[in-house]
Formats: structure tokens, C-alpha cells, sequence
């Protein structure tokens, strides 16, 4: 079971999360309304192919981006939040801002995906006595520095220790188990040969009783396995990581391209049976 806001997931099947980037126009000088608008647009497009959830990001998380202010973030998000204020499926914001959260989940937002596991102060305040779901993700160093050299001794015992942690600790300031989601945070801080072995041993999360995320689409481990070098030809690779996650036991994926896993999952759910239909 997955709870976020006023919306229950009995998981049954797995869920697409949509991605939903929200970046400046920089063809116009219309600004924050034309980057609103064309979000929006891309939004009921995904809820159109089938998306669940949609996650909404105004910074980029990709390995070596700029931070965005405060002021900014709030600037790209609020309008695109108040513009799908009808629509049928979660919000869920992606930010490690505790300000961001309190001000998307005041906007209506349902569920808040930090890529910091709510580790920036002030983050679990915003959330813990909310109704939202939360995405704790293991990220290791930060966005700047963490594709320098990314190490561990283990990283599956490792990312794993870390999720049981957070999840222990959103538990210790009271948050319902049903709220929560962990993700071993694909690509953030770690080599194509780490996030292998975390796919491949993607079971084990399963033991933490919640949910598990998993986000792969059009991420440079797919570039490094295909050769494909732009975002967009990386749609036959994300879609065999995504299944495999899937096929391990991922509930939730976060995805680019909606209409074509929504595809792949029916065949997938089709074959394990699991009386859908
Ligand atoms: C995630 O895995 N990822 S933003 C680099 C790419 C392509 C895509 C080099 N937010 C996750 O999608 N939140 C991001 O090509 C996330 N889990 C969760 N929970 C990075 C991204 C991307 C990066």
C-alpha cells in the first residue's frame, strides 16, 4: 500500500511516474509563463499516456548542474502545481528545499521526491505532519561531486543501510510506513559497474517493507551500455532497465517516455498473471 495526499496505490501493479521538467525558456522573453505552459502541456501529455504519478523538478538533479535559488525553484514549480490543480493523478515534487516542499504541498502537491532523503535541515519538519508520500533516494556526496570517483566497499549492503536508516527515521518522527518510498538512487554516485549491481540485486530493498523506486530512464548507464550518446535514442535501453527493475521488484518507475512503458508493463503484468483484467 502506498499512500500520498488524498490518493491510495494498492500496488497491484506497478506505477509510472512521469518526469516533468520545468526549465527556462530560453527561445523567448516570455519567461516563467511560457516555461509554465509548456510543462503543463507535457504534464496532461504524460497523464494522457497513462502516468500515475507525475514528478515535478525545477532544479536539475543531472550529475555537475547548476543549483537553482530558492526564489527561483518557487518561481518555476508554483505555476505549473496551481496550472494541474484538476488534474487526476499526484503531483509529486522534486526538490530537497524544505521551503519548496511546504509552499508545493500548500499548492497541492501529494508527494515530495528528495533526492537528499530529507537529510537538508529543516526537510523532515516540512514533511512529517503533512498527509504527503516521500521518496527517500540514496544519493552518495552530492550533485556537484558525486560522479568524482564514486567508491564503495559494498555498495548494495552499503545503499541498503542507508535507505533502512532514513526509512527509520521518518518511522522515529512518526510517519506512517504507507507514506514512504525508497529509491537506491540510480547514477548518483556511482559507476556503471555499481549501478549494476544494485539493478541486479534490486530484491533485496524489498525486505525494508516499503515500496521501491526506480529510477533509470535515459540515464547515462544506458548511454555507457548502448553507446547511445543523445537522451532521446535511449528509449530501448531504459525500457529493458526499467522491466528488469520492474521484474526485481520495483513498484514505482520514473520515466521520460510514458506510452511506451505503459506498453511494456501490460505484456510484462499480462505474462505474471496477477489477475488484472
Ligand atoms: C531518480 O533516479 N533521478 S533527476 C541524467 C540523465 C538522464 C536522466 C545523463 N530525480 C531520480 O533523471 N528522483 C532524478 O542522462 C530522481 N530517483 C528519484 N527518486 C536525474 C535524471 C537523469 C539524469
Amino acid at each position: 500500500m502506498f499512500r500520498c495526499g488524498k490518493y491510495t496505490f494498492d500496488l497491484h501493479r506497478p506505477l509510472i511516474m512521469g518526469v516533468v521538467n520545468v526549465t527556462p525558456d530560453s527561445f523567448s522573453d516570455g519567461g516563467q509563463f511560457f516555461s509554465a505552459t509548456a510543462a503543463i502541456e507535457h504534464a496532461l501529455q504524460l497523464v494522457e499516456e497513462g502516468a500515475d504519478i507525475l514528478d515535478i523538478g525545477g532544479e536539475s538533479s543531472r550529475p555537475g548542474a547548476a543549483p537553482v535559488s530558492l526564489a527561483e525553484e518557487l518561481q518555476r514549480i508554483l505555476p505549473v502545481i496551481e496550472g494541474l490543480n484538476q488534474i487526476r493523478v499526484p503531483l509529486s515534487i522534486d526538490t530537497y528545499k524544505p521551503e519548496v516542499m511546504r509552499a508545493a504541498l500548500d499548492a497541492g502537491a501529494s508527494m515530495v521526491n528528495d533526492i537528499w532523503a530529507l537529510r537538508q535541515p529543516g526537510a523532515l519538519e516540512a514533511v512529517a505532519e503533512r498527509d504527503c508520500g516521500l521518496c527517500l533516494m540514496h544519493m552518495q556526496r552530492d550533485p556537484q561531486q558525486m560522479q568524482q570517483a564514486p567508491h564503495y566497499a559494498d555498495v548494495v549492503r552499503e545503499v541498503h543501510e542507508f535507505l533502512r536508516m532514513r526509512v527509520q527515521v521518518l518511522r522515529d518522527h512518526g510517519v506512517a510506513a504507507e507514506r514512504l518510498v525508497i529509491d537506491p538512487g540510480f547514477g548518483f554516485g556511482k559507476t556503471l559497474e555499481h549501478n549494476l549491481a544494485l539493478l541486479r540485486q534490486l530484491e533485496l530493498f524489498s525486505d525494508l517493507g516499503v515500496p521501491v523506486l526506480a529510477g533509470l530512464s535515459r540515464k547515462s548507464m544506458i548511454a555507457q551500455l548502448t553507446g547511445r550518446e543523445r537522451a532521446e535514442q535511449r528509449l530501448a535501453g531504459s525500457l529493458s532497465a526499467t522491466l528488469t527493475a520492474v521484474a526485481r521488484g520495483a513498484k514505482i518507475v520514473r520515466v521520460h517516455d510514458v506510452a511506451a512503458t505503459r506498453d511494456a508493463l501490460a505484456v510484462w503484468q499480462a505474462i505474471e498473471v496477477k489477475s488484472e483484467r
